[in-house]
């Protein structure tokens, strides 16, 4: 009994010495988390940072542009630091987890870059841009704590007392990894817990970021979780339309160029999850350089073949760009003539597509595109006059088109460039989901809305998605029983023409009108519009790049030497009117 009695008593000590250390360690906790951004750790973060800063880091001004930073990868390192502890702040503001990508796109391996990603997948809100330029040009340690000191006293960060949480994912180029070392470290050092997802496509980045923010209604916030919502959405689309795997002329044989990329990883396993549907046939998987010679931006600003790839006749051939959120495809026919089917005829495909289902469906759901004024003309007038979809242009950039396209219940957007997607409204997700369910519905009107379920998972509805969108057009063209061929009859592209000018500063050129009218400098587009009228058909317009240090000029008329001519005299009335630098054009 005194024994039974001792050992209740020192259990009782033990559990009450056991509690008090639990309590002491959540105030420890508490107080910890109370020092996030507190003065002290933001001074201790800014100092950390120093081995990332060089005697070059500040020899040039970098901008948050299009598509985040993008620089040769060795001037990088204290920006990426930077976006580190950025992002553990906008995680903190918005409460919610975001995301980091390290990536230059399309652009040489030599280059990289980082964008941030937003909460439901989205690009970093414009505000925030400007912050993360600050941030990433403050020329010293005291600069640094004044701005991060800034951002976290405007947004009244000094109790916060949650962990933010950083999801860090990066594309296949050799300085990736330190990199996203230097984001993690940043992102760490602000108390983020930060999930380092590896190599993965911008897309996956955005999916999973918006996958863990919406409660289980994406499914799992990971890789496989993505692979497994496009593919299961995909094979019950082909249980449903229950044709054979060749369909009419639509042949399973696919062509695809990953760009030397992350697309070529990730679409092997597509490709494994999924053959019983596709005979695809790879090429530039990473064995040689990455977008060189190859990949969507190279098909389609060359408007040729991308190296190494053996095309058949009317066979279809697909490519993606570097970090796989730019889809082109393409094919040669019998008279070896070489055909582009960019972003504009992906856009008409699934708009068409889409429309018809809703049409069936009788939900009343209103279905928009979004373009820029880089859509060929014949594409806006197609879409417009035919299909008799409203459309609306709006400036380059995919926050832009994602923005316009918001506003439709059913919202497809597409970039000439091949970055592009579908986006479905909360609305149309709840009417769709309702007829689906409403077993008074007729059968027809039924598996209409079961369709337009299913595309709304197959489609990665965060931000243009190479793959997704590769797998949304492969199941429209085998739902028609069509060849490539038969989708490009549609319309026929205006030829066009792009050149670039390099001037003193590309910042005195302004636009208006969705970038179709310049602004500045006075005179210029005067000179444009009474160019443009000797052309039949003509178009032209000029915009500063936001990506590169140069103004864009984009021509089309009824030829393709005359969409030539337009665009070389454009281009002299920029260098002569816009400072033009280097040899006049
Ligand atoms: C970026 C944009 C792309 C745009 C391109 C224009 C994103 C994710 N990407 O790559 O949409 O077409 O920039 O480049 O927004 P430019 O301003 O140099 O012509
Ligand atoms: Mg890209």
């Amino acid at each position: 009994m005194y024994v039974l009695i001792s050992n209740n008593f020192l259990l009782l000590k033990a559990s009450q010495t056991a509690l008090r250390t639990v309590s002491q360690h959540a105030r420890n906790f508490y107080f910890e988390r109370l020092k996030m951004f507190s003065k002290e750790n933001l001074i201790n973060a800014a100092a950390q940072g120093e081995k990332y800063v060089n005697s070059n880091s500040f020899k040039f001004t970098i901008q948050y542009g299009t598509a985040g930073f993008r620089e040769r990868a060795e001037k990088l390192p204290h920006v990426l630091y930077r976006m580190g502890l950025l992002a553990a702040l906008r995680a903190s503001v918005k409460r919610a987890a975001v995301g980091v990508m390290i990536t230059a796109s399309h652009n040489p391996e030599e280059d990289n870059g980082v964008k941030l990603c937003d909460p439901q997948g989205e690009m970093l809100e414009p505000e925030w841009e400007v912050i993360a330029t600050e941030i990433a040009n403050a020329k010293n340690q005291t600069e640094l704590v004044e701005l991060l000191t800034a951002v976290v006293s405007r947004n009244s960060l000094e109790d916060a007392a949650q962990s933010p949480f950083v999801f860090v994912g990066r594309d296949t180029r050799s300085s990736s990894p330190s990199l996203a070392d230097a984001a993690i470290e940043g992102a760490k050092i602000l108390g983020a817990e930060v999930k380092d997802i590896g190599i993965v496509s911008t897309p996956i980045l955005h999916f999973v970021v918006a996958s863990r923010n919406a409660s289980g209604e994406l499914g799992k916030p990971t890789e496989e979780g993505y692979f497994y919502r496009i593919t299961s959405a995909f094979e019950r689309l082909k249980e449903m339309e229950n044709l054979p795997r060749d369909n009419g002329n639509y042949k399973s044989e696919l062509n695809f160029d990953g760009a030397n990329g992350v697309g070529a990883q990730k679409m092997a396993k597509f490709n494994e999850m999924l053959k019983q549907w596709l005979n695809v046939t790879m090429y530039n998987t990473g064995e040689g350089r990455l977008n060189f010679s190859c990949g969507a931006d190279f098909v389609k600003v060359r408007q040729c073949i991308p190296e190494g790839v053996k095309l058949f006749v009317d066979k279809r051939g697909v490519s993606v760009d570097g970090d796989a959120d730019r889809i082109v495809y393409f094919y040669t026919d019998s008279s070896n003539q070489f055909h582009l089917l960019d972003g504009d005829k992906i856009a008409t495909l699934v708009a068409g597509h889409l429309m018809d289902l809703v049409a069936a469906s009788k939900l009343k759901l209103n279905l928009g595109l979004v373009q820029t004024a880089y859509a060929n003309g014949s594409s806006t007038e197609y879409i417009s006059k035919t299909l008799k979809v409203p459309v609306a242009c709006v400036p380059t950039g995919v926050k832009h088109l994602h923005h316009k396209a918001l506003e439709f219940d059913i919202g497809v957007y597409f970039e000439a460039n091949g970055h592009g997607t579908v986006i479905y409204s909360q609305k149309s997700t709840n009417l769709i989901k309702q007829a689906v369910e409403d077993t008074n519905l007729g059968e027809t009107e039924n598996k209409a809305a079961q369709k337009l379920l299913l595309f709304g998972e197959l489609i990665n509805q965060t931000v243009g998605d190479a793959l997704s969108d590769l797998l949304l057009v492969e199941t429209i063209l085998h739902a028609k029983g069509w060849s490539i061929a038969d989708w490009d009859t549609a319309y026929t592209d205006l030829p066009s023409r792009q050149l670039k000018v390099t001037v003193k500063d590309r910042n005195v050129v302004t636009t208006t009108d969705a970038e179709r009218k310049c602004v500045l400098p006075e005179k210029l587009q005067d000179k444009i519009d009474a160019t443009v009228a000797l052309y039949e058909k003509g178009r032209a317009f000029v915009r500063p790049s936001g990506t590169e240090d140069v103004v864009r000029v984009y021509a089309e008329a009824s030829s393709k030497s005359q969409a030539d001519c337009l665009a070389d005299e454009v281009a002299r009335a920029v260098y002569d009117l816009a400072g033009g630098t280097g040899g006049r054009p």
